[in-house]
């Protein structure tokens, strides 16, 4: 594959992980998955953590994975270049690790002091791509090995915290956000 090629699986492979923290944003709110509690005297995870915006990101994801499915043979075709489709197992396990990553970041930045919103450089740019590498290499193994190759996997650990950085300048400028992290 060229270095385009590689790129372009990556963020393809990707899409199903990337779009649940966003849809998070738009759809979440309401009641705090740690339900107000705390540790330590600071809150568990927080109010920016929701049922919600969890099932709402979720579920966004699955859906993205399933549109790519449908889609993949006429792109690939017009773009010359074999798209890998989602198998169930990776439809699932790419959304809800990007999902628990942010929740498993949310409570780290809890126990260092950080309330919600604060800035957490590099923790708040990669939480969601580890989680969903994680719990896709876990749960659809198979497809994980043959899809996320070292140079795509390489491709994804460059790109997704300049595609994170980017998306969130522009949520932040188009006011859906109040922070642009
Ligand atoms: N959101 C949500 N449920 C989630 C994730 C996000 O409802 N599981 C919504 C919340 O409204 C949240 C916003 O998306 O405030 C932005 O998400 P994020 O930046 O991850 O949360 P923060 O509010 O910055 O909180 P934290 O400091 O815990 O990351
Ligand atoms: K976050
Ligand atoms: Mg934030």
């Amino acid at each position: 594959m060229t270095l385009v090629e590689t790129v372009a699986v990556a963020i393809w492979a990707l899409l199903p992980a990337y779009v649940p923290n966003n849809a998070a944003v738009l759809l979440g709110g309401g009641r705090p998955i740690d339900g107000g509690r705390t540790l330590d005297g600071a809150r568990l995870l927080g109010d920016g953590k929701t049922w919600r915006g969890a099932l709402a990101g979720t579920l966004a994801g699955v859906e993205v994975a399933a549109l790519l499915n449908v889609l993949a043979p006429t792109v690939g075709t017009a773009i010359g270049l074999a798209l890998p489709t989602f198998p169930p197992a990776a439809a699932l396990a790419l959304p809800l690790g990007a999902i628990l990553g942010d929740i498993v970041a949310s409570f780290l930045k809890r126990r260092t002091g950080r309330s919600r919103g604060a800035a957490f450089p590099g923790l708040d740019q990669l939480d969601f791509l580890v989680g969903a590498l994680v719990l896709t290499a876990l749960a659809a193994t198979t497809w994980f090995t043959t899809t996320f190759t070292l140079s795509v996997l390489a491709a994804a650990l460059v790109l997704t915290p300049l595609l994170h950085v980017t998306t969130n300048v522009i949520a932040y400028g188009a006011g859906l956000k109040s922070e642009p992290w």
